[in-house]
């Protein structure tokens, strides 16, 4: 790594945990000093000493149209000239609330916040009020953002870096959320034998994408509502990566299913800091000030991330590029497989539209006890010798890869040609 990335980051430990605002950025799973960003463009990124990459991270899922699309900057563009932050209701949250809405069947109402994580920390604290119950059941390798009692057996980064429990999170907290492994109904079923007329809600990743893409099995995600519905606990589908990325109506369009509460995050505000959680009007009009249950920020429903959000839902609901997303990811996952085992190199492409993880195991990967079987050395040197070569994935194994619509044939070819080259060299 050059002097200047290293100076930087130098500087950037002294200042920050790890040199970064976020964990999985400092690399530590991975080796090798993290690169620093200057700019990025399309499905192009950029590092501070001018390296070009093709981008798979895209931040991590929100950029489903690419980096800096031209109606998203100049939406934020006017809106700046207008004013940053109000702290009273503008037009624009309406306009982005009415294309939720319209959008996701199972959204009445919605409720804006800053970041994923507080639009799951708030639907859990709905469920509980709502239901007057205490218990949670998350299912394991599961990351629904981090608030005390969704950071038990995460994935994400908590995977990333091995971390088993997380100090800090009091045990007392900890104790009121329930594991499960994944696609494992038999488990949750005898979870809510046991404790079903306490429990709140189910929280899930409808698809998973922080153990690395995780699929439902087929009965999966309807065995949950099953099972809720017969003992009067709410269903949370933590839509954060897949709302608007998997379908106009994310997961819960594409595989049929209608949970109480819905979290959103990532491409609702197209790069810009937004989350939102939202349901039936019986459920959110027990959020204050309409109901009793409490919920309030500062730059909630900022105008800049609601202008963002509504020049990229109408990007994209006009675009409606999700077939040819899907193709081209094909394209990429099928070049990477052949190219993998042409070198003979176990693996697993876990695939669906436009994210996917490529899991070095021979074995089907079906929850986090399977994804954690891949070979996390050899991740390791995948992803240096694919930054090498000006390749940018996510720099953990449990992440998914994601697509733009500014991704096109002769970027993934390229993209192929290179990580060929780095399958070589490994
Ligand atoms: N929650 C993100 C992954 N699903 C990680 C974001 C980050 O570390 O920047």
């Amino acid at each position: 790594m050059s002097m200047k990335n290293s100076e930087l980051f130098q500087r950037a430990r002294n200042l920050m945990p790890g040199g970064v605002s976020s964990p999985v950025r400092a690399f530590k799973a991975v080796g090798g000093e993290p690169i620093i960003i200057s700019r990025a463009e399309g499905s192009r990124i950029w590092d501070v000493e001018g390296k070009e990459y093709i981008d798979f991270l895209m931040s991590w899922g929100p950029l489903i149209l690419g980096h800096s699309h031209p109606k998203v900057v100049e939406a934020i563009q006017q809106q700046a000239q207008k004013g940053l932050s109000y702290g009273l209701t503008n037009e624009h949250e309406i306009t982005l609330a009415e294309l939720v809405v319209s959008a996701m069947p199972s959204v009445e109402m919605v409720r804006f916040v800053s970041s994923g994580t507080e639009a799951t920390m708030s639907a859990i604290r709905l469920a509980r009020g709502y239901t007057g119950r205490k218990y949670v059941v998350k299912f394991e390798g599961c990351y629904h953002g981090h608030a005390d009692s969704l950071l038990v057996s995460a994935g994400s980064g908590v995977a990333t870096l091995g971390i088993p429990g997380t100090p800090g999170v009091p045990e007392e907290v900890a104790s009121l959320t329930f594991v499960v492994p994944y696609n494992d109904l038999e488990s949750l079923e005898e979870v809510f034998k046991k404790y079903g007329e306490e429990i709140a809600c189910v929280i899930v990743e409808p698809v998973a994408g922080n153990m690395g893409v995780v699929l439902p099995k087929p009965g999966f995600l309807e065995g949950i509502r099953n099972i809720t519905r017969r003992y009067g606990a709410l269903v949370i589908c933590d839509e954060v990566i897949t709302n608007f990325r998997l379908s106009k109506g994310g997961a819960q369009a594409l595989l049929g299913r209608d949970p109480d509460i819905t979290c959103m995050g990532k491409i609702i505000g197209g790069g810009m800091p937004l989350g939102a959680y939202g349901g039936s009007k019986e459920i959110m009009t027990k959020v204050a000030p309409e109901g009793p249950i409490y919920q309030a920020g500062t730059l909630s429903g900022n105008p800049l991330s609601m202008v963002a959000g509504i020049a990229t839902l109408t990007e994209l609901f006009a675009l409606d590029p999700y077939q040819r997303l899907e193709e081209l990811t094909k394209r990429l996952t099928s070049g990477i497989g052949e190219i993998l085992s042409r070198k003979g190199i176990p693996h697993r492409i876990n695939h669906i539209a436009s994210m996917f993880t490529v899991f070095f195991t021979e074995e089907e990967v079906y929850d986090y006890r399977s994804a954690k079987r891949s070979n996390l050395e050899l991740f390791a040197k995948f992803f240096r010798a694919l930054l090498r070569e000006g390749v940018l994935i996510p720099p953990s194994q449990f992440e998914a890869w994601f697509l733009s619509t500014a991704h096109t044939e002769e970027d993934i070819d390229l993209a192929l040609e290179k990580i060929e080259r780095a399958v070589s060299s490994l």
